[in-house]
């Protein structure tokens, strides 16, 4: 494999002998009970062996987080965590190319898609939120009383304590970041329980926060799997004040039922079945540039991405085609190879579930206009969970495949006639990400924006990200707002302070 085999306390990635820690206190904790297998999704092979948490280890983590609440972090002011936090990312930037390289082996993305978004963004939710911290404000009133003197409301915010942050496989990286950044910013401590699928970027953190001057016990990683494991044991652990998870919505209502015991917040940035709505009058070079992206970047598998496309009717034949002429474009391989644009789906357990809806579009009567099966490749990719990109028409809108997220590489495109029907189309479904509108009318859009039911609209654009935008999704896509200010509403709690004067 055509791979730079970086090397870090706790875990050498590549290395035939390689195993991962957990990061607990400052350091790198060997062994559980158990240790898992870590594959290479592009060629099967084992890149490091990782340990499974069992619930004294995650206890020791979360009172690792607990002490460090009331060490030297939490008496820091906010302009000292901001610094650290810098740090942080200056480390992971002095490193880009070791965290480029695990983050392609554990995901087997193209090195070229994880260089410019998954490294760059883990450094920049440091720096944004770096920033954010110091411009935080909070309300005051002024009332008046029965004897005239009045009294003054302030407000004032604190960390909320320790929180536990799980997160997916998609973009490891990026996503973990988003998340544990602003919870540091804020004074918080976290326990972070990494993806299965891809653990070794969030332990090569681990080395980076303490050079950068993280106290121990502050930044946290235990491995493990989802139910009855350490997913389950941190999420129900009595000593959590908060969980910020992002993943599956059946697992976000799992998360929500252990949250309830002792009433603990939770964030919750779940799954989707997003639409992309293409107008006549779009620039349609710009449509098909943007759809192709939506659909097939990192092999589909992005919460944001698009698996319905609505084409109104005069364009829809034209624009078929030559989205079929993009997908064919796409090249799958190698990911460490600059001309590889395809990569393989994260497992072959996923691979299964992404086939078994190929199946199902043909049975429920697709048009399959292109894909729809596995691509052949030489060994070593032979043995990688590859699939082919694929789109079909003519799918009911009841169909399993048109309401369920398959999080492959893979559409339906309908064609409309009216603008009412197809944000009508866009409305139904059980979940409300994101949308984009592609169209050169202006009007259209702000009035088509209005009305879709989704936390996040591009017009004309697609996973064009400021990190002082809210984030998240309405209904079965999740519960609650991050980035900019909205991070911080979550990871602070909130007092009044009201002074009689
Ligand atoms: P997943 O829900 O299977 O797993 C996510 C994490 O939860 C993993 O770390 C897993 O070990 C853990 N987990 C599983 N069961 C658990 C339990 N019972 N208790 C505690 N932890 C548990 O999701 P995935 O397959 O890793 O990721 C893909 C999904 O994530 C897709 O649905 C995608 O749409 C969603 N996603 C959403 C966003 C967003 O911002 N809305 C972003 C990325 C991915
Ligand atoms: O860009 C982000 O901040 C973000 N949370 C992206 C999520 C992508 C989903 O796969």
């Amino acid at each position: 494999m055509n791979s730079a085999v970086p090397r870090y306390q706790g875990a050498a990635v590549g290395a035939e002998t390689a195993r991962l820690s957990h990061f607990i206190d400052g350091r790198f904790v060997p062994a559980g009970r158990s240790s898992f297998e870590n594959r290479h999704p592009a060629t099967g092979e084992v890149i490091n062996l990782v340990p499974e948490a069992d619930s004294a280890a995650v206890d020791d983590a979360v009172k690792a987080a607990r002490r460090a609440l009331k060490g030297p972090w939490g008496k820091m002011s906010e302009q000292q965590r901001s610094v650290i936090l810098r740090k942080v990312a200056d480390g992971i930037m002095a490193r880009f190319d070791d965290f480029l390289a695990a983050e392609v082996l554990d995901t087997g993305k193209p090195k070229s898609l994880a260089s410019h978004i998954d490294i760059p963004r883990g450094a920049a939710n440091f720096n944004v939120f770096a920033d954010q911290v110091l411009t935080l404000s909070t309300e005051t009133f002024r009332m008046a009383t029965p004897d005239g003197a009045g009294a003054l409301n302030y407000a004032i915010r604190g960390p909320r304590g320790v929180i536990a942050v799980v997160c997916p496989w998609n973009l490891p990286l990026l996503l973990m970041t988003w998340k544990v950044a602003p919870a540091l910013a804020c004074g918080n401590t976290v326990v972070v329980k990494p993806s299965e699928e891809t653990p070794t970027t969030a332990t090569m953190l681990g080395e980076i926060m303490n050079e950068a001057g993280v106290p121990p016990g502050v930044y946290n990683v235990v491995h493990g799997f989802g139910e009855d494991s350490a997913g389950e044991y941190l999420t129900s652990h009595p000593d959590v004040d908060g969980i910020t998870f992002t993943g599956e919505t059946r697992t976000g209502e799992a998360i929500m039922r252990a949250a309830s015991k002792g009433v603990r917040p939770v964030s919750l940035e779940l799954g989707g079945k997003n639409a992309s709505l293409v107008f006549a009058d779009c620039d349609m070079d710009k449509a098909i540039e943007g759809v192709t992206r939506a659909v097939f970047a990192n092999c589909g598998q992005v919460c944001l991405g698009t698996e319905r496309v609505y084409v109104e009717r005069p364009i829809f034949d034209q624009f078929t085609q030559r989205l079929k002429q993009a997908a064919e474009k796409l090249k799958p391989g190698n990911p460490f190879e600059t001309a590889t644009t395809l990569g393989p789906l994260i497992s072959q357990v996923h691979r299964d579930k992404v086939l078994s809806y190929y199946a199902k579009a043909k049975a429920e009567g697709a048009e399959i206009i292109t894909g729809g099966g596995i691509p052949e490749l030489p060994a070593p990719f032979s043995a990688g969970s590859f699939v082919e990109p694929t789109i079909w028409t003519g799918l009911p809108e009841d169909s399993a495949v048109m309401r369920e997220e398959i999080f492959g590489p893979c559409c339906n495109i309908v064609p409309f006639d009216e603008e009412d029907a197809v944000i009508a189309l866009a409305n139904d479904s059980p979940y409300g990400l994101a949308t984009s509108i592609w169209t050169e009318n202006l009007t259209r859009a702000h009035r088509v924006a209005a009305q879709v039911e989704v936390g996040i609209t591009w017009v004309n654009s697609w996973f064009l990200r400021d990190l002082r935008t809210p984030f998240g999704g309405s209904k079965q896509s999740g519960i609650g707002r991050e980035g900019g200010v909205h991070s911080m509403e979550f990871y602070t709690e909130l007092r009044n302070v009201c002074v009689k004067l």
